[in-house]
């Protein structure tokens, strides 16, 4: 590994990363999915037809994520643990909206679907630090309107955060590994194929068994992310 690149190494993170922290994730049996529709919770569509849904929807998942149980695991640590040894060189690229990479210790990390401890104002943009329930009578003290926050977070149909700044870390990068997500959504998906044909990334896939795109991975490891995310980088 050199030093030359912008971000010789470029992670992408999804939910399985965080099963271990006891979050859950989206299509596995137990996933998200299985217990509401994503048309009704994660869609602009779906906040606007009932924004009490959506709201209590989030606000239960951030008292999860808030929870004193609720904890980085070892894969997160070591992905901190990757960054310290080579500063500057690691770009985690994160579809979570939990903060467990920062509590490890990550700092250079994108969160492209949003964060669930933020809130943002439909009126004047302002991104705000939210940890508390979000509801129809809290205002935004940017603009002091009242009733129009709702949760920082990338429904479906909507543009992933940053993408410029993923594009020209996915076609310099020279190792791309992709932890815990499954292949379902893109953009995210397709980065596989950026890193590796538009850059010349080494691709490598850990993940609990093989995601929808395990074949455009040079190289993998199936297990549980507590296991074979450490194994792989130390
Ligand atoms: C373990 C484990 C353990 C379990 N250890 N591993 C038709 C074709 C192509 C695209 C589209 C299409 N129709 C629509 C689209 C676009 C759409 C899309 O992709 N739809 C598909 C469903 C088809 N995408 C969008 O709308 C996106 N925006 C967009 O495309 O804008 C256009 C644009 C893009 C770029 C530039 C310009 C314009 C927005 C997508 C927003 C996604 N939002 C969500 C919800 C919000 C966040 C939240 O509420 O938390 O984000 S959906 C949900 O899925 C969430 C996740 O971040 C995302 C990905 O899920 P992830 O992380 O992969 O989780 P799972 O559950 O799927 O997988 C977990 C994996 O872990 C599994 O493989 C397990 O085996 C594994 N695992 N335990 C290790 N212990």
């Amino acid at each position: 590994m050199t030093g030359l690149l912008p971000c010789p190494i470029v992670i992408l993170t999804g939910a399985g990363v965080s099963k271990e922290s006891g979050l859950d994730t989206f299509r596995d049996r137990d996933g998200v999915w299985a217990r509401v529709r994503l048309e009704d919770v994660a869609t602009p569509e779906g906040f606007a037809r009932d924004p009490a849904l959506v709201q209590a929807f989030y606000n239960d998942r951030r008292r999860g994520l808030l929870d004193p149980s609720c904890l980085p695991n070892p894969a997160h640590e070591a992905l901190a643990r990757l960054e310290r040894e080579w500063p500057d060189e690691v770009l985690i690229v994160t579809q979570n909206i939990d903060d467990l990479h920062e509590r490890a210790g990550s700092r250079q990390l994108i969160h492209m679907h949003g964060e669930l401890t933020k809130a943002r104002c439909l009126d004047c943009g302002a991104v705000l630090d939210w940890r508390a329930d979000l509801g129809e009578s809290d205002g935004c003290p940017a603009c002091a309107t009242v009733g129009t926050l709702r949760p920082h977070i990338v429904w479906f149909g909507e543009i992933p955060l940053e993408m410029e700044r993923i594009q020209d870390a996915l076609s310099t990068c020279g190792l791309f590994l992709s932890i815990g997500t499954s292949g379902n959504v893109y953009p995210a998906a397709g980065f596989v194929r950026q890193a590796r044909f538009e850059g010349a990334a080494h691709t490598v896939e850990l993940n609990l068994e093989p995601s929808l795109g395990a074949t455009l991975f040079e190289e993998s490891l199936y297990g549980p992310a507590s296991e074979v995310v450490p194994a792989y980088v130390e």
